[in-house]
């Protein structure tokens, strides 16, 4: 345990997954990041939460995990059934345009995150060095290019703002990252486990990754 009389506080990633939506019994984005919560990965302490798979309310309570952690990383997971591996996140997009309601009800169409706020934001994970690193250890990754128009896009969209707009977030790096189904959902699928693995891994490589290997990465504008 730290003493906090004499101990630097532990910086902190935040990791989030939201809960089950569209008739599934389980999200497997919360069953992996609920796995990592207060584990310790390169120095700095996991702090794991389940956002709804709401409109507007997960933003919101994204937000206040911001302002009450502080973390010096920030990685949103969610379910994206049909795809086969780990989706590093490129770009949030200023769109809600849901296919299916919400877990309240809400069937947001052709509106804004954000009325007002730039049509899009790119992540500040260093996507290219963990897609490397991930697929090093055989873990099925890539990069996407869009991480659609529902609850999953709007909370990355609305965390790309608070970062890029709020006065002690200037430093706090954060993406989004979608994750297959599990097995028992559907086909494509990946373990529980590797899941895991892959996060751990992403987190590591991320926290060790000051900027994108890839060059140019992030200065796109
Ligand atoms: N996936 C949905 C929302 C919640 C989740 O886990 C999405 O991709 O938008």
């Amino acid at each position: 345990m730290d003493n906090p009389k004499t101990a630097t506080p532990v910086p902190r990633v935040l990791l989030t997954g939201f809960d089950a939506f569209g008739g599934d019994v389980l999200n497997p984005s919360w069953l992996a990041v609920q796995a990592l919560h207060r584990r310790r990965i390169y120095g700095h302490q996991v702090v794991a939460a389940q956002l709804p798979t709401v409109f507007g309310a997960a933003r919101v309570a994204l937000a206040r995990l911001l302002r009450a952690h502080k973390p010096a990383l920030v990685i949103c997971v969610g379910q994206a059934g049909g795809r086969a591996a780990i989706s590093l996140e490129r770009i949030a997009i200023n769109v809600d345009d849901a296919r299916i309601a919400d877990n309240a009800g809400a069937q947001p169409v052709d509106t804004a995150v954000l009325p007002g706020g730039p049509v899009a934001y790119f992540t500040t994970l260093p996507i290219k060095a963990m897609l490397q690193a991930l697929q090093g250890k055989g873990i099925p990754a890539e990069v996407s290019q869009t991480a659609g128009t529902f609850v999953c896009n709007h909370v990355f969209y609305g965390l790309m703002h608070e970062l890029a707009t709020r006065r002690g977030l200037k430093r706090t790096r954060g993406g989004f990252v979608h994750v297959p189904w599990l097995p028992g959902q559907g086909q494509p699928s990946m373990t529980t486990q590797d899941l895991v693995r892959g996060l751990r891994l992403a987190i590591a490589t991320a926290l060790a990754t000051p900027a994108d290997i890839a060059k140019g990465a992030g200065a796109i504008s």
